[in-house]
C-alpha cells in the first residue's frame, strides 16, 4: 500500500484541490498542515521551496497543476483522449492566468501601489476575464472542460474561497459569476468529497 502525505499550509488555497482529489480517488493520506512558524524549516526540504507537496512512499513531488493532472490520470478524470486532455490544460492555464494576476495585488507591499494595481485589474482585466471564465464553465455544464468532471474542477473548487476572499477580494463573486460557485458546488457535493469537506477544518481562504 502507498504511504501518502500531502503537505500544505493550514488553509484551503492550492492544497485543498489535491486533498479533495485524493479523497475522490479513495486514497488514504496524511493531511499534514504545516504551521507558518514551521515553514522556514520545512521549505528547504521541498522540491521548489513551495507547497503544496505530495509525498508518495518517501518521494516528494510538487507543482499544483502537475500533481492534479497526475492524480487525474490515476483516477480517470484527465480526459478520454488527447483533445480532451488538451482542453483541460488549456482552460486551466486560462484560470491560472486569472489567479496569478489577482495574486499580484496580494504580493505588493506598498499600499498605494497595491490599490493602483487592484483598481486597474478591476477596471481593465477582471470584467472580461471573469465573464469569459463564467461563460466557459456555463458551456461545460458547471465544469472547466469537456462538459464533465476533471482534475481541473478540483483545483478551482479548492482555491475558490482564497480567490474570492483574498486574491480578487470580491464578496459578490457568487452572484456576479454564478457558474464559478456552481462548479465548486459540483465538486464539494461529490459523495466522498462531501464527507471530507464536512470534517475538514473550516477556513476563509
Ligand atoms: N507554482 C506553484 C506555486 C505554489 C505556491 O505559490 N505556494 C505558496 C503557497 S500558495 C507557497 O508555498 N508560499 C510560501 C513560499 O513561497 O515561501 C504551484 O502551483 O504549486
Amino acid at each position: 500500500m502507498e504511504n501518502v502525505v500531502l503537505y500544505y499550509f493550514p488553509i484551503k488555497g492550492l492544497g485543498e484541490g489535491l486533498r479533495m482529489l485524493l479523497t475522490y480517488g479513495g486514497q488514504k493520506f496524511e493531511d499534514h498542515r504545516v504551521p507558518k512558524d514551521q515553514w522556514p524549516e520545512f521549505k528547504p526540504k521541498t522540491p521548489f521551496g513551495q507547497m503544496p507537496v505530495l509525498e508518495i512512499n518517501g518521494k516528494k513531488i510538487s507543482q499544483t497543476l502537475a500533481i492534479a493532472r497526475y492524480l487525474g490520470r490515476k483516477y480517470g478524470i484527465a480526459g478520454d483522449n488527447l483533445e480532451e486532455s488538451f482542453e483541460i490544460d488549456q482552460n486551466m492555464d486560462f484560470f491560472t492566468d486569472i489567479r496569478l494576476k489577482a495574486s499580484t495585488v496580494m504580493l505588493e507591499q506598498d499600499p498605494a501601489i497595491k490599490e493602483k494595481i487592484k483598481a486597474d485589474l478591476e477596471k481593465n482585466y477582471y470584467p472580461e476575464a471573469l465573464k469569459k471564465l463564467n461563460e466557459l464553465i456555463g458551456k461545460n455544464n458547471g465544469h472547466i472542460a469537456n462538459g464533465k468532471l476533471s482534475w481541473g474542477d478540483f483545483v478551482i473548487a479548492g482555491v475558490y474561497d482564497a480567490m474570492k476572499n483574498m486574491l480578487l477580494q470580491m464578496p459578490d463573486l457568487d452572484e456576479k459569476y454564478p457558474n464559478l460557485s456552481k462548479l465548486r458546488d459540483n465538486v464539494i457535493s461529490l459523495p466522498k468529497v462531501k464527507e471530507y469537506v464536512a470534517s475538514a477544518p473550516k477556513t476563509d481562504i
